[in-house]
């Protein structure tokens, strides 16, 4: 890891520019907070900003409402100039430009004059990075941020940690999937040390959902379809789901671990149709199916265990790709 390089970085610039990954999720949120507070404490400026709303419960992480860009600030403004004064990007739980809409023009527009920072704990990446704190064993970008926190020695503050332990418990699922290794488990148990509750995080982060938010998950499990013996469980949500129940785009967050619950179930996919009529296909593994790699298939991303991608319509022909190629998986195990 080069906390020293980083921490260099940091110490020279002024003013940074943090984002992280469109539709941001605790991870890219709490560390995004983290590092907030840490150039606030070197008396740096700081410019965070979203590339997506974030949910609600996230949402609360942060003192003030994040910018996001397209509601407050316009592509336009960022293209114009924006953030000219800043003298650092700094890109958490990221590293790659398709997870970064909005933002890539501008990015691209001004590599190689302004520095990069980028603290990532995913396998793929486009190396966009000057400094790159990147570490594939990593269970959440959370745990790098914890560490160059310890590396730089800047404080541990409540908010800080429990921003981070917000990072580290949301990317391993409370701490229940194959992730949560007892390098995961020491940082929490440092980090209550030091101030973090995980009574009132778990609060905020699982039992903060709206009736809307409930509704749609009713909707969604409605929808549930199970193949392969049960092995694999697809479910979908619509438009007209979202406009039935009133919830938003946020409110799918986590809803396509449900279906785990059941016991046959190894790969889960949620498809959650999009405004253009495309569908966000997530989807989720107990370790038996690689679906990163099917999702790399198609020009997204992710983890073994949990991936994404962004699949054309209709709705049946989605189904169809994705069933295929997890079968196609299953039978290479066999
Ligand atoms: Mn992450």
């Amino acid at each position: 890891m080069d906390f020293q390089k980083a921490i260099a970085l940091i110490d020279s610039c002024s003013k940074a520019l943090i984002s992280t990954h469109v539709r941001p999720d605790g991870d890219g949120c709490g560390c995004m907070r983290a590092m907030m507070d840490a150039m606030a404490g070197l008396g740096k400026q700081v410019c965070p900003l979203l590339l997506s709303p974030p949910a609600s419960w996230y949402a609360g992480l942060f003192e003030s409402a994040v910018p996001v860009l397209g509601n407050d600030i316009s592509k336009q403004q960022l293209m114009d100039g924006a953030f000219e004064d800043c003298d650092l990007i700094i890109l958490v739980d990221t590293n790659s430009m398709v997870q970064l809409p909005g933002l890539d023009l501008w990015l691209r527009k001004v590599r190689g004059q302004k520095p990069i920072l980028v603290i990532d704990h995913h396998v793929t990446g486009d190396g966009l990075g000057d400094v790159q704190l990147v570490d594939p064993e990593a269970a959440a970008t959370g745990e790098i941020v914890f560490g160059l926190f310890k590396a730089a020695g800047w404080p541990l503050t409540r908010p800080v940690v429990e921003a981070i332990f917000t990072a580290i418990s949301t990317d391993t699922g409370w701490f229940r999937f194959g992730n949560a290794d007892s390098r995961i488990f020491y940082a929490a148990a440092e980090l209550i040390n030091a101030g973090a509750r995980p009574d009132v995080l778990y609060r905020r982060m699982y039992q903060s959902f709206s009736p809307s938010r409930l509704r749609l998950m009713v909707r969604m499990l409605e929808h549930l379809d199970l193949f392969e013996e049960g092995r694999i469980a697809i479910q979908y949500i619509l438009r007209k789901d979202f406009d039935d129940t009133g919830a938003s785009g946020a409110d799918t967050e986590n809803l396509i671990d449900e279906c785990q619950r059941i016991s046959t179930v190894e790969t889960a996919v949620l498809l959650v149709e999009l405004s253009d009529g495309r569908f966000r296909c997530s989807l989720r593994s107990k370790g038996e199916v690689d679906v990163r790699a099917i999702a790399q298939k198609y020009g997204g991303g992710g983890h073994i265990l949990a991936a994404g991608v962004t699949l054309n319509g209709p709705l049946e022909a989605a189904k169809r790709l994705v069933l295929q190629d997890i079968k196609e998986q299953m039978s290479k195990q066999r």
